[in-house]
């Protein structure tokens, strides 16, 4: 394990990117703000119908996506690695799949794998490439778990009441095309072939990030966990399943944590520029270059690593706030490193 872990340790910093055609909202449903949360939610938050959401996405087609300028980004920045949503809890897969049509390939417009370039170009510039999958929470393909959020009174539209009523007894989801398979399938026919594909296709994966461990029991964890050893040297985080298997990194979300709290766990805080995980229109509080640095200090100090995410818009370029930033960030490392 010590032997695994020496690239990460000595890490400190990597790009985190939350894409997928969550964006094409930008947190905007009909009009209407999203009420709460991150924008990658607002498929569950808004209760969008999965036929309306499928629509949508047909029209997917990040035309300014650059694979190479992303991995560029990262290395200018100072980070070391990157890890992208490969598919986020509204299940919409970024990569070829053979298990299911909803990918970029099939369903979207723009009709390409969008984590092949990504592995070459990350290659290119010497950054380690890691995955996130929501292994449990599919809000798309049948049987995927869904978390229960309500609906803020009368949001997006007066049905709320009774939109929640409904997913209240119906396990968090709110179209009946969510419930025509279990969980059981789901995770046997779609999730654990998709990582398969994911740890097959792509060359080296440093990192598989799970995410929201529910309703997932331990004999669908460990024949998660099993498909890992197709990557030997691969680090996974500590949400695949609760409790027992806790991987082998923790994953403070949002936060830095206090001395005290250290454990000697090897952890990586994980944080968004704005408020938000997908790119978020409206979202315009913006932490400072400084903050950012600050966090980056405090983070290191402390012998984490800090995972900085990037929303990509739906044209698949970064804000550019986000630009600004990484910029800003790479100045800082620049001179301290002539220092
Ligand atoms: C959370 C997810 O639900 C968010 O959407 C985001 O991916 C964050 C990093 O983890 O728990």
């Amino acid at each position: 394990k010590h032997e695994k872990m020496k690239w990460w340790r000595e890490a400190r910093f990597g790009m985190f990117i939350h894409f997928g055609t969550y964006a094409q909202w930008g947190g905007v449903y009909h009009g209407h703000n999203q009420a709460r949360g991150g924008a990658e939610w607002i498929m569950n938050r808004a209760k969008i119908p999965v036929q309306e959401y499928i629509d949508t996405a047909k029209n997917f087609n990040p035309v300014k996506y650059n694979a190479e300028f992303w991995a560029k980004m990262a290395k200018d920045a100072g980070m070391k690695y990157l890890i992208i949503t490969t598919k986020h809890h509204d299940g919409f897969a970024l990569f070829d799949t053979k298990v299911s049509e909803w990918n970029a390939l099939q369903t979207a417009k723009y009709g390409k794998d969008l984590i092949k370039p990504l592995a070459e170009a990350c290659k290119k510039y010497g950054i380690k490439l890691g995955f996130y999958y929501s292994q449990s929470q599919d809000w798309v393909n049948p049987g995927g778990a869904a978390a229960r959020k309500v609906m803020s009174e009368g949001w997006p539209n007066p049905d709320s009441t009774k939109v929640n009523a409904y997913t209240e007894t119906h396990q968090g989801h709110w179209d009946p095309a969510q419930e025509t398979k279990t969980f059981d399938q789901y995770i046997n026919d779609v999730a654990i072939p998709q990582v398969k594909e994911l740890l097959t296709n792509y060359g080296e994966i440093a990192v598989l990030w799970w995410d929201t461990p529910m309703k997932i029991n331990d004999e669908q964890a460990t024949k998660l966990q099993n498909v890992l050893k197709l990557q030997p040297n691969i680090i996974t985080n500590d949400r695949l399943k609760r409790p027992n298997f806790s991987g082998d990194t923790k994953t403070p979300e949002q936060k830095i944590p206090d001395r005290k709290e250290l454990d000697g766990k090897d952890w990586e805080t994980c944080m968004t520029m704005n408020g938000s995980w997908g790119f978020k229109s409206w979202d315009h509080k913006w932490k400072s270059s400084e903050a950012l640095v600050r966090n980056l200090i405090d983070i290191a100090s402390k012998g984490g690593n800090y995972l900085l995410n990037i929303g990509p818009k739906p044209d698949g370029s970064f804000p550019q706030e986000s630009i600004d930033r990484l910029k800003d960030i790479g100045g800082w490392m620049g001179k301290n490193k002539e220092a």
